[in-house]
């Protein structure tokens, strides 16, 4: 049972910048400076024509609902980095870190719009999914753009120096986008269940959600730190990056199946919806014949009975076991290879702290 209409959770948010708080304390501090000035860019509202006027403010109920209630892991995820990366903190730096922090939240939330969409979800962060509450669904998809088009707003106007940050907001954004065709269009290169491959897979989630969730904002930190203390990117930083990204997803896969709804906010559509998922790549790499046949007739219907039925061979497999034993290699092989790569570096500090914070999720 959902609560109908969870109560926001920014609604506590100090009136001075809590420079000792908690990144996520720093980011919900510039939320109202953020809805504020994208409500201000065509002028004060009394200038505006009154229709365009009534529009702006929809545009606002769509960034309260779909923005600010997440973990906003990603936007804390750019401040801890300047955190950790800056000798020099100051409030200019906190501001900027923050600002583009909630870029990505804003282009999260564009992305997770169309994604309940396509993917025909019913609740998103514990609330009926956007395209559920718009007049019609289709107008969800106008709503998406105008989320996406506020990190472009925002970024010319704290980070105007920074081409670099708009470049890595374009391709990121881009790469998401070709990461959510592969997911969708799954079925038109694997016509049947079984051929779905673990390289596929990893494919998709690598560009789907790797680049936008993990790169993206440990990118951001590391440019928003002042010259004098640039971390020099290389391959192996960038591979790490988005292996912890990866990680991310499988969870994301995992929990689509198993994790509590109350805890999650999201009722799982993958086994209705077809998805190349990594439970139904793992189930397939185990089971025998007869299983193989009683997914590749169940998996992908809409249908209670159905679904209960890959779950039921789910549980034969004893995938939450695997999911374990997977999630402990794949932690302690990126912990290695953090400890082995970046010992002379601060990045490695960041690196230890997104990895510990996902693998503790759930
Ligand atoms: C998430 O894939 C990827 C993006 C770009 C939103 P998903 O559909 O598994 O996400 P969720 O489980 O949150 O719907
Ligand atoms: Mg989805
Ligand atoms: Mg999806
Ligand atoms: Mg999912």
């Amino acid at each position: 049972q959902l609560e109908p209409e969870k109560i926001n959770t920014m609604s506590s948010i100090s009136t001075e910048l809590p420079l000792n708080g908690t990144s996520l304390e720093i980011l919900n501090y510039y939320y109202d400076t953020v809805v504020s000035d994208l409500m201000s860019i065509y002028g004060p509202e009394s200038s505006l024509n009154p229709y365009v006027q009534m529009t702006l403010s929809r545009f606002k109920t769509v960034i309260n609902y779909n923005v600010p209630d997440g973990k906003k892991i990603r936007g804390t995820l750019v401040i801890d980095t300047v955190r950790v990366l800056s000798s020099s903190l100051n409030e200019d730096l906190y501001k900027k870190a923050s600002i583009v922090a909630w870029c990505i939240e804003l282009m999260q939330s564009a992305f997770l719009v169309t994604d309940d969409f396509m993917d025909h979800s019913l609740t998103r962060r514990g609330k009926q999914c956007w395209y559920l509450k718009t007049r019609e669904k289709e107008h969800s998809i106008n709503d998406s753009f105008y989320l996406y088009s506020c990190t472009f707003i925002l970024l010319l106007k704290y980070c105007p120096e920074s081409l670099q940050i708009y470049k890595l907001f374009n391709e990121t954004f881009q790469r998401t986008v070709i990461g959510q065709s592969l997911d969708v269009e799954s079925e038109s290169y694997f016509p049947t269940i079984d051929l779905y491959t673990e390289d596929y897979y990893f494919t998709v989630i690598q560009w789907k959600t790797a680049y936008y969730t993990i790169y993206l904002p440990v990118l951001c930190g590391i440019l928003l730190t002042p010259a004098e203390h640039h971390i020099s990117t290389n391959v192996e930083l960038e591979k790490v990056l988005l292996d912890i990204g990866c990680y991310f997803q499988v969870q994301d896969d995992f929990l689509d199946c198993y994790g509590d709804i109350n805890i999650t906010g999201k009722i799982g559509t993958d086994i209705q919806e077809k998805k190349c998922s990594w439970l139904i790549v793992q189930a397939m790499k185990k089971c025998n014949n007869n299983d193989r046949q009683v997914l590749i007739d169940n998996y992908g219907q809409d249908n209670l009975d159905n679904v209960n039925k890959v779950k039921d061979i789910y549980k034969k497999l004893d995938l939450s076991n695997e999911y374990k034993q997977y999630a402990q290699k794949t932690y302690a092989d990126i912990m290695e290879r953090i400890d082995k790569n970046f010992q002379q570096s601060k990045i490695l500090i960041v690196l230890k702290k997104i990895l510990n914070s996902i693998h503790e999720r759930s």
